[in-house]
């Protein structure tokens, strides 16, 4: 079985990727965009409505969620060892961390790099994309 990833690269789907290389498993990258300006492929839509990436794919399956996407594989791939056991103490610090990442730094993301989607108008994405970068400096 061989996974596939909808990637681009300087995007969070670089972190799956790493997954992918510490588990050994064997995967192909399907190379995507992640500009304001471009479009995404059909292919792509039809699996994440929201156009992002990673989108993870495999047997006749596919997911997106950067946290689920890392639960699913290291779960999956116990043998890497590279997430606490579902049993272990540290596993509530390993899914908090992953989640308030996706949640909230990514959040702050979203409205550094396309403030359009934040402001009603074009006069309004300066400010948005200020409080993005406010926002990721108090996340991080
Ligand atoms: N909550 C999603 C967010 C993924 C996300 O923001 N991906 C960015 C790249 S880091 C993306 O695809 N951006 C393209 C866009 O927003 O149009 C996750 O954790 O997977």
């Amino acid at each position: 079985m061989t996974y596939k990833l909808y990637y681009a690269l300087g995007s969070a789907a670089m972190g799956v990727r790493v997954i992918l290389e510490e588990i050994g498993a064997p995967y192909e990258l399907i190379e995507t965009t992640i500009a304001m300006d471009e479009p995404r492929p059909p292919e792509q839509l039809a699996l994440n409505p929201n156009g992002w990436v990673p989108v993870l794919l495999w047997d006749d399956r596919a997911m997106y969620e950067c946290a689920a996407i890392t639960v699913f594989l290291c779960d999956r791939h116990p043998k890497a060892n590279l997430a606490p056991g579902i049993d272990e103490p540290e596993r509530g610090l390993f899914l908090q961390t992953l989640v308030y990442f996706s949640s909230s730094v990514q959040n702050a993301f979203q409205l550094d790099y396309y403030p359009d989607r934040f402001a009603d108008t074009p006069d309004g994405e300066p400010g948005a994309q200020r409080r993005g970068r406010r926002r990721l400096r108090e996340t991080w």
